[in-house]
């Protein structure tokens, strides 16, 4: 099958402009001018004129079906994929979990079942460590050579999660030798349930009070602090979901000085804030972890962030819980609210109205950061996150002039609400194709369960030499 993309502009992170695409298959096997005019044929044609063809979303930063606070979220690799897609998603880095107690093997399978025959897209995956000990750490190795090269620690959520800072060490330095990646969720735990023990005590049990007990200097001290430790180890470190100035800061100071520090932030970080969480048990409906943060300074400062490249990616943390039935367990108690909020099928959008059409970075920037970097930076470029001959046909025919009203009634992800009901955003992915396979176009479904495939990633290259 030979599909050809005519007329649009490539945008790419390295620039913009006009040519044709020809996909065979399942690659891009040409890129040139007036393609058809040149004697170049295929099965069907998609115009592109006035629309942006730039290479597919990827969101490095998913939780399908993740368990969390006696339930899970509530997407599967499926519907959470499927959703992705409409959004002009075409690849996700999904986290498997190691239980306490189990290997990483164990961990691993379950995802990859849960996975495999069901995906509508290509997907990857990290490996969430709970425990760190000779023989996970003798995983490792294993797992990177399986094309799992890396493993999401984390300072918060102790007893569950949580790792003190000689796991974490070990961990970075068993990278430094098997050519993995670090990744770190930053936030002290011990000391936000100190303050959330005090707050539920005094009767503060609203939603509201889980932004308050987490302090920004909790997440920027766990910030700093694993930066420190990656430095010590000779390892690149790569920060998930940074929300606050206290955190940006920490990585700032560390790339001044040279350290392998990388970041990503989220759109909820940039477009929603602690007032969003404080109108009564609503707020529920924006629990996550790091909670969201004052607007200002948070908001002006990570989108610098991102302009200077001290964050490197935006992804979601995209972990969908119901209001009703799972945000409710945390009822009287807002320890007990599932964390987690639905994000994989607006990021590219949101990103792109509150960045591009809001002035704030250029379309070549915004390419960069949905997708050309995350490719990079987790081993999967350029077969992803490029619009270049031999790359696989991940492509998105983005409408830049499109509108449309954000809703829990119209989106596709698997969640009773929206966290940006009603907003009104310019933008928008016309055509999504996969590997060669259109999946979506003009807002219907027209791909396939199973048609996704694991994508075997290689090691954390980039961010040893960026
Ligand atoms: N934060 C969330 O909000 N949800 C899942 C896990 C996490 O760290
Ligand atoms: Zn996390
Ligand atoms: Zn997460």
């Amino acid at each position: 099958m030979r599909t050809l993309i005519a007329n649009g502009t490539i945008v790419t992170a390295d620039g913009s402009y006009q040519a044709d695409v020809l996909v065979d298959g399942e690659t891009i096997a040409h890129i040139g001018a007036n393609l058809a005019a040149t004697g170049v044929t295929a099965d069907e044609t998609i115009d592109a004129t006035g629309k942006y063809v730039m290479p597919g979303a990827i969101d490095v930063h998913t939780h399908m079906e993740l368990p969390f606070g006696g339930t899970f979220a509530k997407d599967t690799f499926e519907t959470g994929t499927r959703a992705a897609a409409f959004g002009g998603t075409t690849s996700i880095v999904d986290f498997a979990v190691q239980s306490k107690g189990q290997a990483l093997r164990t961990g691993l399978d379950a995802w990859h079942a849960k996975a495999e025959g069901n995906a509508v897209t290509d997907y990857g995956f990290h490996m969430i460590m709970s425990d760190v000990n000779d023989e996970t750490l003798a995983e490792m190795d294993q797992l990177v050579a399986e094309g799992v090269p890396d493993f999401k620690l984390f300072t918060a959520y102790p007893g569950v999660f949580f790792s003190p800072d000689d796991h974490i060490l070990r961990a970075m330095q068993q990278t430094t030798k098997n050519g993995g990646l670090i990744l770190m969720h930053a936030e002290n735990g011990p000391a936000i349930d100190v303050v959330a023990a005090q707050l539920v005590a005094e009767g503060k049990t609203d939603p509201y009070y889980h932004g308050i007990a987490r302090y920004p200097i909790f997440e920027g001290e766990a910030t700093n602090r694993v930066i420190r430790l990656a430095e010590a180890a000779g390892a690149p470190v790569y920060i998930v979901h940074l929300s606050v100035v206290d955190a940006l800061n920490a990585v700032r100071d560390a790339r001044d000085r040279g350290a392998m520090a990388f970041a990503e932030t989220c759109p909820q970080y940039l477009f929603l804030s602690l007032d969003d969480l404080g109108n009564g048990f609503n707020g529920a409906k924006f629990v996550c972890s790091p909670p969201l943060r004052a607007k200002n300074p948070n908001w002006d400062e990570l989108w610098t962030g991102l302009r200077k490249n001290d964050l490197q990616v935006v992804s979601t943390d995209h972990c969908p819980f119901d209001f009703h039935g799972q945000k409710e367990l945390g009822r009287g108690d807002f320890r007990k609210i599932p964390n987690g909020l639905p994000g994989v099928e607006d990021r590219v959008d949101l990103v792109f109205n509150g960045g591009v059409v809001g002035g704030r970075i250029s379309r070549e920037r915004w390419v960069e950061i949905v997708s050309t970097t995350p490719a990079k930076m987790f081993g999967m470029y350029p077969r992803k996150g490029a619009i270049a001959v031999g790359s696989d046909a991940d492509i998105v025919v983005y409408d830049p002039n499109r509108k449309r009203t954000i809703s829990a009634a119209t989106h596709h992800m698997n969640a009773d609400y929206s966290c940006y009901e009603g907003w009104e955003i310019q933008g928008g992915s016309d055509v999504v194709m996969s590997r060669g396979s259109v999946v979506v176009k003009d807002g219907e479904f027209t791909g396939r369960k199973g048609h996704g495939k694991f994508i075997k990633r290689g090691t954390a290259d980039y961010a040893r030499l960026a």
